[in-house]
């Protein structure tokens, strides 16, 4: 007699796994009563959730729609078919791949298209806020290619787009990257556009970080100038872990060979209908006021911590985040990071241009307001959490931070939209 795994189970994590189901469990409590303050991060719909934990994950279909090497594909390739469609006319794109697993992938499939292994690549330094795919020697994209890179102005700590073209124009590269992880102002793509018709460079936008708030027009969008534009679905976009690729028409082929073939099997046709779901609610007007107020947010929070007495980088923002050198009270990062966690209130430790430290301390903590906006809360609650924040970084003690965790979790669980689903229990 066969007896199905299934049936005795009841095909139940919770029968079938009582630790991995207990942990998931313990982590939605956590998600539930903490503030997700680290700007890359946010909370998906329960409908992305949907999609992305379905029976789709079971299917193989290397290739592109109506150009598989597998059969049984002709509902998965209308839904990448679907997927591609939107995301197409949500950024207003000639081309989409959906198909990257991540942003890391998704730039270096970039970076196999359209460079050769030795060519010249322009990109922002880690140190004043770029990332590790655009040129860091510990990445392979420092390695494969000579990236040369910019950085912001000492004084203003803003992107000096004069020095930009002085580089560019002195080392002539093949492509230009623009976007940042951590750069709390609006970037002018415009302006690096120019810089790149200027030296006879390519630009790629690396717009992960504030995707949603260009799909909402909080900020202007580097589609219209940039060759290609590479993006991660799961920060401001607010869907699952994933990345997207848009390119100009003559582009598109050397994409889609950079990506399958070149560098990936199979997609993940689950992750894929989730991006479309997501796609779609950021087509939703009620989106473009969700972008807005995670500007508004961030405004109202570097304010209020301003007016506390805290240094920001650049004084301000104009997106979705900011950064407090907390070097300037005699701290680091990853202390003040710490004492922001122990009191339900959940940041990165990050280096501030011109940093001293090393990056495993660093000088400055990284705020962000989507996660915050996608709960529903609005510029009062900022005040709030900015007074948490002064009074956790001030006073760092046990006692301190237990009484602000119970204040931060009573303001969280009074904040759980229905689209994200039920509300975890709290702990027996
Ligand atoms: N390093 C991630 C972040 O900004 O948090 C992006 O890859």
């Amino acid at each position: 007699m066969v007896i199905s795994f299934f049936a005795t189970n009841a095909g139940d994590i919770r029968a079938i796994d009582p630790e991995i189901a207990g942990l998931i469990a313990a982590e939605e409590r956590r998600q539930a009563e903490t503030l997700m303050l680290i700007p890359s991060e946010n909370y998906t719909s329960l409908a992305v959730r949907q999609a992305q934990g379905s029976l789709l994950t079971n299917k193989y279909a290397e290739g592109y729609p109506r150009r598989r090497y597998y059969n049984g594909n002709a509902v998965i390739d209308s839904i990448e078919a679907l997927c591609i469609t939107r995301a197409k006319m949500l950024f207003g794109a000639d081309h989409a791949n959906v198909q990257p697993h991540a942003g890391a992938p998704a730039n270096l499939a970039v970076y196999f298209a359209m460079l050769k292994p030795g060519d010249t690549v322009l990109g922002m330094s880690l140190a004043d806020g770029g990332h590790l795919t655009h040129g860091s020697p510990v990445n392979v994209s420092g390695q494969l290619y000579r990236f040369v890179s910019y950085g912001v102005d000492r004084v203003t700590e803003r992107i000096d787009y004069e020095e930009v073209l002085r580089v560019a124009r002195a080392e002539r590269p093949r492509l230009i990257v623009a976007g940042a992880t951590a750069y709390p102002r609006a970037i002018d793509f415009g302006r690096f556009a120019q810089i790149a018709h200027d030296v006879g460079a390519l630009l790629l936008v690396d717009m992960a970080h504030i995707a949603g708030l260009i799909a909402a027009g909080a900020h202007e969008s580097p589609v219209p100038t940039a060759d290609v534009v590479t993006f991660t679905t799961h920060k401001t976009l607010r869907g699952p872990r994933g990345a997207i690729i848009l390119s100009r028409a003559d582009h598109a082929r050397a994409i889609d060979r950079a990506v399958f073939p070149g560098l990936q099997g199979g997609p993940f046709e689950h992750t894929i209908a989730a991006k479309a779901v997501a796609l779609k609610e950021a087509a939703d007007p009620a989106f473009q006021e969700y972008g807005h107020q995670v500007v508004a947010n961030a405004r109202a929070l570097a304010a209020a911590l301003v007016s506390l007495g805290h240094r920001l980088v650049s004084g301000g923002t104009d997106n979705h985040l900011l950064l407090i050198d907390v070097g300037a009270m005699g701290i680091t990062g990853r202390d003040g990071s710490n004492a922001l966690e122990a009191g339900g209130l959940v940041a990165n430790k990050n280096a501030i241009p011109f940093d001293t430290r090393p990056p495993a301390e660093a000088s400055g903590i990284r705020l962000g307001t989507p996660g915050v906006t996608t709960r529903g809360m609005g510029e009062g609650e900022m005040v709030r959490v900015a007074v948490w924040i002064d009074s956790l970084l001030r006073d760092r003690s046990p006692e301190n931070a237990t009484r602000v965790r119970g204040e931060v979790a009573d303001l969280a669980r009074q904040f759980w939209p229905e689209t994200l689903g039920p509300i975890p229990a709290r702990a027996r």
